[in-house]
């Protein structure tokens, strides 16, 4: 008999950005759904709910509970075992099972911490089967995907089920809470892919999939992106971001663009779509027909000006790719924004060099600032390089902060230099791009005023990259120490200026900027 509610939960991270739709949740709630059962979703990013508050929540309601599904990535592993602890400290016997990217590649931490299973992967077949065997008081040790520490105290993780290649049989999220995103000029998510045919080193998403048999890219027909995305429009909705890895990838070619807008065009949609795009992916026809169809936006994963630094990251894009794919976003007039990985662990001063002219050239890109590094994650091909090089200075799985040192030591005081000046002014800056490259549902006007700001910031930032890059030249160095110390302290009421220019932006345009300073640098 069903007679209890299953919570799910995501909990707020510390982070620069403004909050967002948790897919993953809402796409669990519809298959539980499915299966008849009830189920609640409370996501405390968006509703900016603290973790007491979500404690209280779920102890009001705690008899009548099947048990709790938490969904935790790497930025909120801490308010996730906080909230962890304090549900297990009131009753032992509240159920809770985690999942999301930081149980797949934390499993053991998660379970230690106290979760009573954690499930890896993919969840939507796995929750519903879990949630199936503690309804019937059974044990779930049979489910696959799922980890749990067993009577003899040992951890087990089961085998993962093969990925399902039938997106179109997934029910389409469930939308609870679309009237606070809509409130929020945040924009609506959609998945319409699942997984990437990419290699990049550093990408935690092809980890995750590969833990699992099946393909590693599969995709919904276009008859059910469009169904989904006409549903979204007659409810008002008209900012998307489709959250794909890459919107063009394995079958997606010239054609199916060209039908993928012909068919948005039949419907009469008119919706703005931001997406996320390989620059390897992009040419000519496809970026005329994504527009056709409604995309503004992109992001697009350059990371790098050069073209060594590009092979050791595994990039499938060449330098020449990147190029041509940012001419062509030039050329057709989208908003673009370059994820960006400035130094890895073997960055040279030439390589930098080789990026101050690529970021001169293409300086209409949006970047989130001159500094950027590339991060370790657990589960990822690089980490586990690292690993095997005993070059890895191991983090806990609480703050997973991996890290190493850069070999060269004139790239490495470089990287503390750039690192201590865009700390500086790091809020000011996330604050400026978010609406940007959230996006924010805001007009095209509001869009440039932002944009505007965005490029004044980055010719700052060109600026001082290339008086550091002459200053570091003479390998004797400087002391680029306090040099920088004295040019932030010079550049402090610049920034207080654009600051105060960028809030009166946001208030014109009834945005808020709740974010916290980026933890990550
Ligand atoms: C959209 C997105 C965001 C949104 C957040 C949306 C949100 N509220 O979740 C934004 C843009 C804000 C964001 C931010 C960040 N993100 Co992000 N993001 C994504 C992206 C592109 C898509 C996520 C998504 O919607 N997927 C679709 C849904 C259906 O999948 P899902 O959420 O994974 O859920 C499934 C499973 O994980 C599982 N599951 C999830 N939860 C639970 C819970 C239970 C109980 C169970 C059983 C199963 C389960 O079942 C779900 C259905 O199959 C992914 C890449 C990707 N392919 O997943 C990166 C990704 C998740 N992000 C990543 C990172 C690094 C970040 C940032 C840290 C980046 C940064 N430096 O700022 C920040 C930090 C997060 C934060 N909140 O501050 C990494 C995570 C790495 C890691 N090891 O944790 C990813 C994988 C990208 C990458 N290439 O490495 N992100």
């Amino acid at each position: 008999m069903l007679k209890k509610k299953i919570i799910l939960t995501t909990l707020s991270p510390k982070s620069h950005r403004t909050s967002e739709e948790n897919l993953g949740i809402e796409y669990l709630k519809s298959s539980l759904l499915k299966e008849h059962f009830e189920v609640e979703i409370i996501d405390a990013w968006l509703n900016e709910y603290d973790v007491e508050t979500v404690y209280e929540k779920i102890i009001k309601e705690k008899d009548n509970i099947l048990f709790i599904g938490i969904s935790s990535y790497m930025s909120n592993t801490k308010p996730t075992v906080e909230l962890i602890n304090k549900l297990k400290e009131t009753d032992s016997n509240i159920i809770i099972a985690c999942g999301g990217f930081g149980p797949t590649f934390y499993p053991i931490d998660y379970l230690k911490a106290g979760a009573d299973y954690i499930l890896r992967g993919e969840g939507e077949k796995s929750i519903c089967e879990l949630a199936k065997c503690i309804n019937e008081s059974q044990t779930p040790y049979e489910v696959k995907n799922i980890g749990y520490i067993d009577k003899e105290n040992k951890v087990k993780l089961n085998d993962m089920e093969c990925l399902n290649n039938d997106l179109d049989s997934l029910p389409f999220p469930s939308r609870d809470t679309m009237s606070v995103v809509l409130n929020k000029k945040s924009t609506v998510n959609m998945i319409t892919s699942r997984g990437c045919s990419g290699n990049c080193e550093f990408c935690s998403v092809i980890s995750f999939f590969r833990l699992s048999d099946g393909k590693i890219w599969r995709t919904r027909s276009i008859k059910n992106i469009v169904d989904e995305i006409e549903i979204l429009y007659k409810q008002g909705v008209k900012y998307i971001k489709m959250v794909d890895d890459s919107f063009i990838d394995g079958i997606r070619d010239e054609k199916w663009c060209e039908e993928f807008a012909d068919e948005i065009e039949r419907r009469n949609i008119k919706v703005k779509l931001r997406g996320q795009i390989r620059a390897d992916k992009v040419n000519d026809s496809i970026l005329f027909n994504l527009k056709r169809a409604g995309f503004f936006s992109f992001a697009c994963g350059i990371e790098n000006g050069s073209q060594t630094a590009l092979t050791r990251m595994n990039k499938k894009a060449t330098l020449a790719d990147n190029k041509k794919a940012l001419d062509l976003f030039k050329k057709y007039g989208y908003i673009i924004q370059m994820g960006y990985i400035l130094f890895d662990k073997e960055t040279t001063y030439e390589e930098l060099v080789e990026n101050y002219n690529f970021m001169v050239e293409y300086d209409f890109a949006i970047t989130k600032g001159i500094f950027s590094e590339m991060f370790s994650a657990e589960g990822t091909s690089l980490n586990k390089k690292l690993r095997e090089e005993n070059s890895l200075q191991e983090g806990d799985f609480i703050t997973n902060n991996n890290k190493y040192k850069i070999d060269d030591e004139v790239v490495n005081k470089i990287y503390l230099c750039l690192k201590k000046w865009h700390k500086s002014h790091s809020k000011i800056y996330d604050m400026t791009i978010d609406p940007l490259t959230a996006p924010k549902a805001i007009s095209k006007e509001a869009m440039k005023e932002f944009y505007d700001y965005a490029m004044e910031l980055k010719r700052e930032d060109l600026i001082l990259f290339k008086k550091i890059l002459m200053l570091a030249k003479d390998k004797s160095l400087i002391n680029l120490d306090q040099f920088i110390n004295e040019y932030i302290l010079n550049k402090k009421g610049y920034y207080e200026m654009i600051e105060e220019k960028v809030k009166k932006l946001y208030k014109k345009n009834e945005l808020f900027y709740n974010a916290q300073t980026n933890p990550f640098i």
